[in-house]
């Protein structure tokens, strides 16, 4: 068989048909979608409708897929996920392709939360509000957790005190895998993406303590709600702090770790090589001087990591390791004079910062020479290039001044108070920190708190300075000494110094203050200046010849002063007969009882609990 001219030109014609059709549906097909946008969501899916187009040079906004299991990290324009999508359009030609990138894990996301949080418990009951970042980090595989770093800020109104602050909030801590977490149900909540439908998760940190997450696409915390409650015999605090999501975003988080490596007074560190991979160990080594001795590690925020010569930690991100000594201080220097510090801390250094540590106030020496001008506990750090090297701690035994003012009665008043350094650190050191908590069940201890402001060499003088100073302001204002209202006036003066809680200023949960250093710090918490006002209250009473009893009220989340004096009329007394003296908040008069209070100290049940008239002769 063989084509004869006709088929071939028939054959011909359809060829070229077929080709015309062809491009037909490609010209067709390119009109209807010139730029298109072609996804490639590894196996993840919109919930969201999407871009199928872009415009050239307008920016493109793509919703986030989700995948289960997964956590979506951003678009990229090419499979090796090099070049990120950031949503600019100009200069593309053609199909836009955008990959989807997944992380397994959710390291390196972070979340930014507007914070509400409320407190109920009694006089120290308060609001607060602010923000806080958390930036997930490493995951530990053998505490099934991550590392999360938070960093922020809140204001804390006492509702109760009449007195606001605020907290800066650094902090990092491990989050459990979500895996671990009990789904209590579901529910849809609004949020800064619109209507969600999320796992309710929990998780028991502790007796009382929980954590509640509101979890949706791919693992993503919503909202957070953190609730603690303690129970005190007598009294029970709820603490509730909600956490909700404003933003959201990721930040590759370092595989090499960078490790600063920081030396105490007459420590030397070996080991350290600078560099590590993440969730590797490091293995260093402290050696002491002859004169000192290894005190312990200790991580940027001042967290002890262990006190053995040898430490073995987990790279968690890049991280500052102190070796410290064990002295509170490497020297003790007089004000006023210059000195070298390249050989009072027997070290070498390009430059020094020295900072006061209760004032916060920072000087720079280039060349080691510096003159302590007043009295205070120092740090100082030695750098080289820009790098701090050495960490050492310095008292100067010079003069502090102190004014508190205050108005009582229409009319102003103020205490000028000279300290020697060495007087404030005598008081600081006569009890460590675990003997500044209420000494049950006999208040031993407590009342020296009181009493060695007035029987104490070291302390005693400043006491008695204060109490004349005190009675003398009080005359000129006044005229004669009424007793009820010289102790009205003792109290307003303790009631005027700033509250600052224990744990945020010290440290410590609990933290008992002797009244000099109430007055040096210039603020403290309810025992603070409820021990100050008893230690005036004394000896003004002993130089005025007022025939009072005076106690520490000490109450199920607060303490107060309590007092009996020789007119009482008209005030409601506890079970021993005193009546009460608020110090921390402004607005009471002697003898007037916060009600948040009221029933603990009124009510004789209460005082087989925790509640205690601690009286002191
Ligand atoms: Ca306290
Ligand atoms: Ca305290």
């Amino acid at each position: 068989m063989s084509l004869n001219s006709r088929t071939i030109s028939i054959i011909a014609i359809v060829a070229v048909a077929v080709v015309c059709i062809v491009a037909a549906a490609l010209i067709l097909m390119n009109k209807e979608n010139p730029n298109a946008v072609k996804y490639h969501l590894d196996g993840g899916e919109f919930v969201d409708d999407y871009p199928k187009r872009y415009d050239p040079g307008v920016v493109l906004e793509v919703p986030n897929p989700v995948k289960h299991g997964y956590v979506f990290h951003g678009w990229y324009t090419d499979d090796g996920f090099v070049n990120r999508f950031d949503g600019s359009t100009s200069g593309i030609e053609g199909a836009l392709n955008l990959y989807a990138q997944w992380g397994d894990v959710k390291t390196g996301n972070w979340m930014m939360y507007d914070i509400y949080g409320t407190r109920d418990a009694g006089m120290e009951s308060y609001v607060t509000e602010g923000m806080e970042k958390l930036w997930i980090g490493y995951y530990s595989e053998s505490r099934g957790a991550y590392n999360v770093f938070g960093t922020g800020m809140v204001t804390i109104d006492y509702t109760e005190l009449g007195k606001s602050g605020f907290k800066i909030l650094m902090d990092s801590y491990w989050m459990p895998e979500m895996g671990s977490f009990k789904k209590v149900g579901q529910e849809t909540i609004p949020t800064v993406e619109g209507d969600k439908v999320c796992d309710v998760m929990e998780v028991t940190i502790a007796l009382g303590e929980t954590w509640k997450y509101w979890v949706s696409d791919s693992l993503i915390p919503y909202k957070l709600v953190h609730y603690v409650s303690s129970a005190d015999p007598g009294s029970v605090s709820e603490t509730e702090t909600i956490y909700t999501l404003r933003e959201k975003g990721f930040e590759p988080y370092p595989t090499e770790c960078k490790v600063d490596v920081i030396e105490g007074g007459g420590i030397k560190v070996s080991g350290n090589k600078g560099t590590y991979e993440i969730g590797s160990l490091i293995l260093l080594t402290a050696e002491a001087d002859k004169e000192k001795k290894f005190g312990g590690w200790y991580d940027g925020d001042m967290n002890l990591l262990g006190t053995e010569p040898t430490l073995k930690y987990e790279i968690t991100g890049d991280m500052t390791i102190y070796a410290l000594n064990d002295q509170r201080y490497d020297s003790e220097l007089e004000p006023g004079t210059e000195v070298d510090l390249k050989d009072v801390l027997d070290t070498d250094a390009d430059w020094f910062l020295i900072e006061n540590d209760d004032t916060g106030d920072k000087a720079r020496t280039d060349d080691g020479k510096f003159t302590f001008h007043e009295g205070g506990y120092f740090t100082v750090k030695a750098y080289v290039d820009e790098e701090v090297k050495k960490i050492f701690h310095v008292t100067v035994s010079g003069i502090v001044t102190r004014e508190l003012s205050w108005n009582y009665d229409g009319h102003s008043y103020s205490l000028r108070l000279q300290m020697d350094y060495r007087d404030v650190e005598y008081a600081r050191t006569y009890y460590s920190p675990d003997e500044r908590r209420a000494d049950r069940p006999d208040h031993v201890r407590d009342k020296t708190f009181v009493t060695m402001s007035y029987t104490d060499a070291h302390m005693a003088p400043y006491t008695e300075h204060a109490v004349d100073s005190l009675i003398s302001s009080y005359r000129s204002s006044h005229g004669t000494v009424d007793e009820y209202d010289f102790l009205n006036f003792l109290l307003v003066f303790t009631q005027n110094i700033e509250y600052q809680e224990d744990a945020e200023y010290t440290g410590y949960d609990e933290y008992w203050k002797f009244p000099l250093e109430t007055l040096y710090d210039q603020g403290g918490d309810c025992e603070d200046t409820s021990l100050l006002f008893l230690a005036l209250a004394h000896e003004c009473s002993d130089k005025l010849g007022f025939e009072n009893r005076i106690a520490l009220q000490i109450l199920p989340q607060h303490a107060a002063a309590a007092v009996i004096i020789s007119d009482m009329e008209g005030y409601d007394v506890n079970p021993y007969g005193f009546i009460f003296g608020e110090t921390t908040a402004t607005g009471y008069d002697l003898g007037d009882i916060p009600s948040k209070v009221r029933d603990e100290f009124l009510d004789k049940k209460y005082y087989s609990g925790l509640s205690a008239t601690v009286e002191i002769d």
